[in-house]
């Protein structure tokens, strides 16, 4: 039986930390779902379709076994759309302590939500211990580099996004 994972999450934008993730994943899943949340409470720096753009070019150009990732939006409900996809997996990313709360309580909701859907969890490479979409966006504001922490599409990306008020 093919097992399928959905890797939910903002991706605003999508990090190497994100796509190592991808990739480790592979080693275990038949297949993955990159699924990226639309949540109109939240306000992105890109819009759901620029993130969805963005990661599906960054797996084509980084990934080899791309064919085995569908990039996606979803809205709502992240179990809801777990099951309508035929999945029962979510996999996620923990960087270091400071994320288990979060993730805790993220996956004892879904789980109270679906119990059918299990949350499945993989350390980040050490490499891309200190990474996250937020300290990325920070340091482009601001005028930093962060070539070699994104894939080159959202490298220029930011730097198109941040031009104006740097
Ligand atoms: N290395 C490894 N993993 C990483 C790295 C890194 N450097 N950076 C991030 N990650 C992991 C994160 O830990 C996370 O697991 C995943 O990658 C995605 O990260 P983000 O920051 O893009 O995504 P989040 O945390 O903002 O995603 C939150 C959701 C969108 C999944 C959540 O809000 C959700 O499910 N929303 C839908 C509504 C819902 O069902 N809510 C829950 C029940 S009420």
């Amino acid at each position: 039986m093919e097992t399928t994972a959905v890797y939910p999450g903002s991706f605003d934008p999508i990090t190497n930390g994100h796509l190592s993730l991808v990739k480790r994943g592979l080693l275990i899943f038949d297949k993955i779902i990159v699924a990226i949340a639309e949540n109109p409470d939240k306000k992105p720096v890109f819009t759901a379709n620029e993130r969805l753009e963005m990661t599906k070019q960054a797996i084509l150009e980084t990934i080899s076994e791309a064919d085995r990732v569908e990039v996606d939006i979803f809205k709502g409900l992240l179990v809801n759309y777990v099951q309508k996809k035929g999945a029962n997996i979510i996999l996620r990313g923990l960087r270091a302590v400071s994320d288990f709360d979060y993730e805790l309580q993220l996956a004892l909701m879904n789980r109270r939500l679906n119990r059918n859907i299990q949350s499945v969890f993989l350390m980040t490479d050490f490499k891309w211990l200190f990474l996250s979409s937020t300290i990325v966006k920070e340091a482009a504001r601001l005028g930093g580099n962060v070539e070699g922490l994104v894939p080159d599409i959202v490298y220029h990306k930011l730097q198109e996004k941040f031009r104006k008020t740097i």
